[in-house]
């Protein structure tokens, strides 16, 4: 029998890996020394459950659960079933956000093979646990970058030559953790091996927490079901100006992009305000060479727009560009702006879905269906294979930081809601 272990048994176990001192919370950048002993970890815990764990040729790592008295060496695993999620994390990010999705997943395969050995579980494909790497961009700039090559939405030549800050490319890197770069990109026969992906995510927003689903109490159902990805991207503007002394040059003869990024910030802000159901966030900003006691000559800052209508969105950008280049131009500086990333707003397959509520519906009654705000490798996917997601209650809906949190009563209610799901797919 295997020793399962809980959801939580499982997150303590790496709670101490890539802690972040500076930051607080976590920093587990694709392919840093923190990631990769989670995948250790991953591949760990799944040899103790018996599946077969190989890494593709986009660096994913597949844990699988073959039928019984299949050759896992060359078995006929097309149109598994496949969960999973990432390990990666943002800097500074919270112990949840890919991990639970993770843990959550081994510990449902230990709910399910108990299943089966007491005669309760019968299955008629095989199930796989997936580990996309840099679902994040944290480290290369674009989110979901295993899953894009995966899927083949994002041209392999563009993704092997991104680089970190250190000036790294993905194709060196993947190279040195034992990927060939010229084999990289869309994999037909990997994506065959897929007939449906659920995610379990922890909940990023307070969806589930609002007074339609939570009495005053606090009670109210601890798993919801995916219904939408937000659509989201990433764009980069580089304002260029005039470098120079902090004490010998007089402010009227400047040319300071410092002062043109700090106003452009601010218009983001009022016109994502502005435009309902619209989000706009610069989270990141990188003055060029970044003296105190130099001006600037150059200022980097990314900016992420959200919203469900992908026209809307389209015209946000077009209009904060317009503003960047008038602020620019005041300040005597210039401003380019380029398309880092683009994920178009994905509603998840309605069947999958269906099937999905009513799964979760046997150990969470009324678990509502959400959109959600966040990208997510399930998005990504969707454009190739049905997918799906549940998410598991966040009390104050905090992601992105240390703060993030999920109650260990939840997170075990989320594994249960996964393992009858996954039962009722298999
Ligand atoms: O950015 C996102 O929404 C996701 O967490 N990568
Ligand atoms: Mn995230
Ligand atoms: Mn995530």
């Amino acid at each position: 029998m295997v020793n399962t272990s809980s959801v939580n048994t499982l997150l303590s176990a790496i709670e101490d890996t890539g802690r972040d001192a500076r930051r607080g919370g976590y920093s587990r950048p694709v392919y840093s020394a923190a990631e990769l002993e989670l995948r250790e970890w991953f591949s760990a815990e799944a040899a103790r459950r018996n599946l077969a764990v190989e890494t593709d040729r986009n660096g994913i790592l597949w844990a699988w659960w073959d039928l019984p008295g299949n050759d896992p060496t060359s078995p006929e695993r097309r149109g598994a079933l496949v969960t999973g999620s990432h390990l990666d994390s943002v800097p500074g990010g919270g112990a949840f956000d890919g991990p639970l999705g993770v843990a959550s997943a081994l510990a449902a395969v230990d709910l399910l093979q108990a299943r089966e050995n007491s005669g309760s579980l019968f299955r008629n494909r095989a199930l796989a646990v997936a580990v996309f790497p840099e679902e994040e961009g944290s480290r290369f700039g674009v989110a979901c970058l295993g899953s894009r090559l995966l899927a083949g939405t994002i041209d392999p030549r563009k993704a092997l030559a991104l680089r970190d800050a250190d000036g790294n490319t993905f194709a060196d890197v993947s190279r040195a953790n034992g990927r060939d770069p010229d084999a990289m990109g869309r994999d037909d026969a990997v994506l065959g091996t897929i007939g449906d992906f659920v995610e379990l995510h922890v909940e990023q927003g307070r969806g589930l927490n609002t007074e339609e689903f939570t009495d005053a109490a606090g009670h109210g159902p601890a798993v919801a079901v995916g219904g939408s990805v937000l659509g989201h991207g990433r764009w980069r503007f580089s304002i260029s100006g005039q470098g120079n002394h902090a004490g010998t040059t007089l402010m009227a003869d400047r040319a300071d992009p410092m002062v043109a990024a700090a106003q452009l910030i601010v218009a983001v802000r009022q016109t994502a305000a502005a435009q309902s159901g619209a989000r706009a966030t610069v989270g990141r900003l990188e003055p060029v060479p970044g003296g105190t006691n130099v001006i600037a000559s150059r200022v980097d800052l990314w900016l992420d727009v959200r919203h469900p209508d992908d026209a809307v969105t389209a015209a946000l950008v077009e209009k904060i560009h317009g503003q960047a280049q008038k602020i620019a131009a005041f300040e005597g500086c210039s401003v380019q702006l380029t398309e880092e990333s683009y994920s178009g707003t994905v509603h998840f397959d309605p069947a999958l879905q269906r099937s999905l509520e009513q799964s979760v519906a046997r150990t969470v009654p009324g678990a509502p269906v959400l959109a959600t705000g966040a990208g997510h490798d399930a998005g990504v996917l969707a454009a190739r294979v049905p997918t799906g997601m549940l998410f598991v209650r966040n009390p104050s809906g905090i992601s992105h930081s240390p703060e993030e949190y999920v109650e260990d009563g939840d997170a075990q209610l989320g594994v249960e809601a996964l393992a009858d799901v996954l039962q009722d797919l298999l």
